[in-house]
């Protein structure tokens, strides 16, 4: 029963890289993360459902929750007197809170338009060392938050995934998985078919109709990270990838992308944008949007000898 601050100062001991102010932001996300849950877990008790009246600078109407959640994190994060950058999917501009220290992009509330039919969402969030617009490859550490029947944290540095179970009595997030691993491959592929004929690529309908002929699943709750979260723990491959509407994909490479990706790699998985590792993608923009293919090896490697013929 070791809970998330030990685990992370015993951590440290064998890893340099991991110093007072990373335990700290991490610390301190996930404390945020538990106030999260717990506004989740009652939302409708608390008339915080529903629309915000609002849309984000991605053009998609705000959620109450989406709302509340990315205030919890900016004030928390903060009061770290640790933080330099924030990057949140809900703010347009950079928050700069000063000249050093870690940056943190994040998605307060992913998946925002479950929430009102109570189906899994959560926070995901990328740490960088000072900048925050660098290449996923150069994140420090990088986890998400899945709000679902039980909730989970998932938090991966470069050498290892670890995952934490939030126990509701003690308030503590305490390990269950340390050095995680994904199955090499699976049986279970994750994509909005609904958009078959809008994808791009046509390399990719042939990709997702051999994995029919193969006896796959389709499983896409519409909620990245329960998705990500079932790809992790059962293999197969999550794809978003970019269709005529949306020429580079929905997700965002920051706090989307980015540190989902560096989780599955970390954890024996591949993630690309079908042209390159998502990983190696230098950012130009804030939020800019990346095609996302990510799973486990054998899944994502079949898929881009599809893509490139
Ligand atoms: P679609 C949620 O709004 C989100 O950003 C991701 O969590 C999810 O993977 C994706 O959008 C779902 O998009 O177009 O399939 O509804």
């Amino acid at each position: 029963m070791i809970p998330l601050t030990t685990y992370l100062f015993q951590k440290a001991v064998r890893n340099p890289v991991i110093d007072d102010a990373l335990v700290l932001i991490i610390s301190e996300i996930t404390s945020a993360a538990k106030i999260i849950s717990g506004k989740v877990r009652k939302a409708a008790l608390l008339d915080i459902l529903g629309s915000a009246r609002k849309t984000n600078v991605q053009g998609e109407e705000v959620q109450k929750l989406d709302e509340l959640a990315n205030e919890i994190i900016i004030e928390t994060l903060k009061c770290t007197g640790k933080a330099c950058m924030l990057a949140s999917e809900e703010v347009e501009d950079c928050l700069v809170l000063s000249d050093t220290g870690y940056s943190i992009a994040f998605d307060p509330l992913d998946g925002s338009s479950n929430i009102d039919v109570n189906v899994s969402i959560g926070t995901i969030f990328s740490i960088q060392k000072e900048d925050v617009k660098k290449p996923g490859r150069e994140q420090i550490a990088a986890g998400y938050v899945i709000y679902g029947p039980s909730t989970m944290l998932v938090l991966a540095f470069k050498d290892s995934v670890s995952v934490f179970c939030l126990d509701p009595e003690s308030g503590n997030f305490i390990l269950v998985k340390d050095n995680f691993k994904m199955p090499e491959k699976g049986k279970i592929y994750s994509i909005n078919e609904a958009n078959y004929h809008k994808w791009t690529e046509d390399g990719l309908r042939k990709f997702v109709d051999s994995l029919k002929e193969q006896k796959y699943t389709l499983r896409y709750v519409g909620s990245m990270v329960a998705d990500v979260h079932r790809t992790l723990f059962k293999g197969g491959i999550f794809i978003y990838p970019a269709d005529v509407k949306n020429k580079n994909g929905k997700l965002r490479l920051l706090y989307e992308a980015n540190p989902m990706s560096f989780i599955v790699e970390n954890a024996g998985g591949l993630a690309t944008t079908g042209k390159e590792p998502i990983l190696d993608v230098v950012p130009q923009e804030l939020h800019q949007r990346v095609p996302v293919i990510l799973g486990s090896k054998w899944e994502v490697e079949e898929c881009l000898k599809y893509l490139n013929g």
